[in-house]
């Protein structure tokens, strides 16, 4: 493998979309997409209430505002508002439907970083923990961002997490991600080794790619990151964000009526979501293990005129001639 040159913009942009090569990049990588916004949605449970929305435009400042850099800080989230229900609930079925790597940093998180249902813990202090576990950091993000910048974060470890909290008149669900969703269904399996690795992979994908790719990319995320199952010790469980952080939805992906199928990143990937009701169809991996090894394959098939290649050191992605 050859290197291309070190300029960062070696890769012409008609041979390919301009992509992230240096962890600061991500600063560029803020595209925001307008779905399930409070100010825009009237459907959205906070639409009604101005006070709602003023603290979400001070919260989005302060994500708009971040630059990528060990010493700014992440804002102390929305400590007071805990919604005590949803950890109560979800806490108490967690030990018979979720994954056992969920468990085991479910209960560190508890122990380490003020994991409960009195309070919302510190994203700092969150991010310091997985940055220990797996190298995996947060960086605060207002809303749904487009699926190609949220993907290329995950190239660099950095996990775009958002800080606000779901309206109060609906505590048990969220049209969009919040912070309930991101501590409760991301964080866990960010701090396991093998599944940080599985999601890095997914962005090391996406970089660069078309956006036909990136569609199926993100449609692999949904199925795998979001809405996935594997099985341990005989039994399926969950591993996916959007079921750990959702009790109607996990009770009925575990239950018999959604259809299995076993992940196969080409089928997967081609798969229609649901975004607005549970999935019609769950995908099982055999382990994570066997997931990343399916992934790679797939990955390996996505057609660019250049690779990538992600460097631990310097925390860079390096781009080499397609050999
Ligand atoms: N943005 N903030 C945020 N969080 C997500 O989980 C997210 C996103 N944008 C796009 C997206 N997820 C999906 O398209 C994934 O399938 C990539
Ligand atoms: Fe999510």
């Amino acid at each position: 493998l050859k290197r291309v040159a070190d300029d960062v913009r070696c890769v012409p942009e008609e041979k390919a979309p301009w992509f992230p090569r240096q962890i600061k990049d991500l600063d560029r990588c803020n595209m925001l997409i307008t779905k399930f916004d409070p100010d825009l949605d009237c459907d959205h449970p906070g639409y009604n209430d101005s006070e709602y929305r003023k603290r979400r435009a001070a919260i989005a400042e302060l994500a708009f505002g971040y630059k990528q850099s060990p010493k700014l800080r992440l804002c102390a989230a929305e400590a007071t508002r805990c919604p005590r229900k949803v950890y109560q609930q979800l806490r108490s079925i967690y030990p018979s439907l979720a994954c056992r790597q969920f468990l085991d940093s479910l209960q560190q998180l508890e122990e380490e970083c003020g994991y409960g249902e009195d309070r919302i813990p510190q994203l700092k202090d969150v991010s310091a923990f997985l940055k220990e576990k797996t190298g995996f950091q947060l960086r605060p993000v207002a809303g749904l961002l487009s699926a190609r910048d949220f993907l290329a974060s995950l190239a660099f470890r950095v996990f775009q997490c958002t800080q606000y909290i779901r309206h109060a008149s609906s505590p048990m669900h969220s049209p969009e991600p919040d912070c309930c969703h991101e501590l409760l269904g991301h964080i866990p399996m960010l701090a396991d080794k093998e599944f940080a690795q599985f999601s890095q992979e997914i962005g090391l994908a996406s970089l660069g790619a078309s956006d036909e790719e990136i569609e199926k990319l993100s449609t692999l995320y949904w199925f795998t990151v979001e809405f996935g199952l594997c099985k341990q010790n005989g039994e399926v469980k969950a591993y996916g964000a959007g079921l750990l952080s959702s009790y109607g939805e996990l009770v009925y992906a575990l239950s018999n009526e959604p259809e299995y199928r076993p992940f196969n990143p080409e089928e997967t990937a081609m798969q229609p979501y649901q975004d607005q009701t549970y999935q019609p169809v769950y995908f099982v991996s055999e382990s994570f293990e066997d997931a990343k090894m399916k992934l790679r394959k797939y990955s390996a098939s996505i057609k660019r005129p250049f690779v990538v290649r992600y460097d631990p050191f310097t925390c860079n992605v390096e781009v080499l001639d397609q050999p």
